[in-house]
């Protein structure tokens, strides 16, 4: 069958959309779950209406003259017609409001709170602990499973809009103003969240990754997250001196070196994160090469000047200090 290769092939394309990092289908936290039950519930009301008028259709069109006349009749046109979708959407919306309404438990008084702040094009990210203590890092965000955590967005310039569809609807960064959003995973995994709100230039490269994670596991990994950058071993030496000296230090920070900077994002543990700036890239040392050398045609427009200035082995000695910054 000649149609048979691309049908299958564009509904599997389809059904893509239902599973994976990304996916509001795919929910692994109480407030996607709610957005999909609801989800669920009005495409198969929907499929239902859609059958019926398609078989009413059917006999109006093919139908003995009896069904016709009856299909015609007062009675079915006012039922059908009047009383049944205002009945039934009304009922839909009372249950949407009730699923909206129900709320995530709030976080309690004291404890984690996470500051994001749309930047264009990539997110600076604050672990604030209830003693007050303030970890730096960007472009990722991890979670404790299981525990309600209060994010506070805000943004430096224009609006950025916050959406992790497996975890919760979206929410504005708005600058001068601050959304908080509770957000509750239910289960370790790996989620996508990207800005969704056009926010200029490379706005579609304006991603991120959310991971979430058992409790100890979590406190752990805050732990090395907040320490200092080590001192990198004898052979990175160089790439560190580089580093310092090309510059990089006036907007970005290394806690533990003499790079301070808060233009771009922190980079003490840049190696440990999941991807490169704003989930443009993979994260490894090729990665960083390119970064460095190309960002301008990785990530049009981007706010980080492009480096022309190194060798090959320069750039790799750079790459390579950067990677193993945990
Ligand atoms: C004028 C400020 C500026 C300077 C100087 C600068 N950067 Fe950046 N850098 C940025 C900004 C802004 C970003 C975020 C870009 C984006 O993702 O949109 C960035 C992103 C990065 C990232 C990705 C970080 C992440 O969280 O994924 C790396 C790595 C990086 N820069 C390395 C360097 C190195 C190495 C140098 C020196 C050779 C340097 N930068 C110099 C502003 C700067
Ligand atoms: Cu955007």
């Amino acid at each position: 069958m000649r149609w048979a290769v691309p049908l299958t092939s564009s509904v599997t394309l389809l059904l893509q959309g239902c599973a994976g990092v990304q996916s509001a289908l795919d929910p692994s936290g109480d407030e996607a779950e709610r957005i999909g039950t609801l989800t669920w519930l009005l495409i198969a009301f929907s499929m239902v209406v859609f059958i019926a008028v398609l078989l009413a259709a059917g006999v109006a069109i093919f139908g003995r003259e009896r069904w016709r006349a009856r299909l015609a009749g007062e009675k079915l046109v006012v039922g059908g017609g009047l009383v049944f979708p205002i009945a039934a959407l009304t009922v839909l919306l009372g249950y949407g409001f009730y699923l909206m309404s129900l709320g995530s438990p709030s976080a309690e008084q004291g404890g984690l709170r996470i500051e994001v702040v749309g930047e264009q094009w990539w997110w600076r990210v604050t672990y604030v602990e209830g003693t007050g203590r303030r970890i730096e890092s960007a472009n990722e965000i991890r979670l404790p499973v299981g525990r309600p955590v209060e994010i506070e967005l805000t943004s430096a310039d224009v609006i950025h809009s916050f959406w992790v569809p497996r975890l919760a609807g979206k929410l504005d960064m708005i600058p001068g103003h601050k959304n908080t959003l509770t957000l509750h995973p239910t289960k370790p995994g790996l989620s996508r969240g990207q800005c969704a709100e056009y926010c200029g230039g490379p706005h579609a490269l304006m991603s991120f990754y959310v991971i979430a994670m058992p409790e100890d596991e979590f406190a752990t990994w805050l732990e090395r997250e907040a320490a200092d950058a080590a001192p990198p071993a004898r052979n990175l030496a160089m790439g560190q001196a580089l580093f310092l000296s090309a510059g990089c230090g006036a907007c970005h920070a290394v806690r533990g070196t003499r790079a301070r900077g808060t233009i771009g994002p922190d980079l003490t543990h840049v190696g440990g994160r999941l991807s490169l700036a704003a989930a443009a890239l993979e994260n490894d040392v090729s990665a960083f090469v390119r970064w460095i050398r190309d960002g301008q045609h990785v990530k049009p427009e981007n706010r980080m000047p492009p480096y022309e200035i190194f060798t090959d082995q320069e750039l790799r000695q750079l790459a390579s200090y950067l990677d193993q910054l945990r």
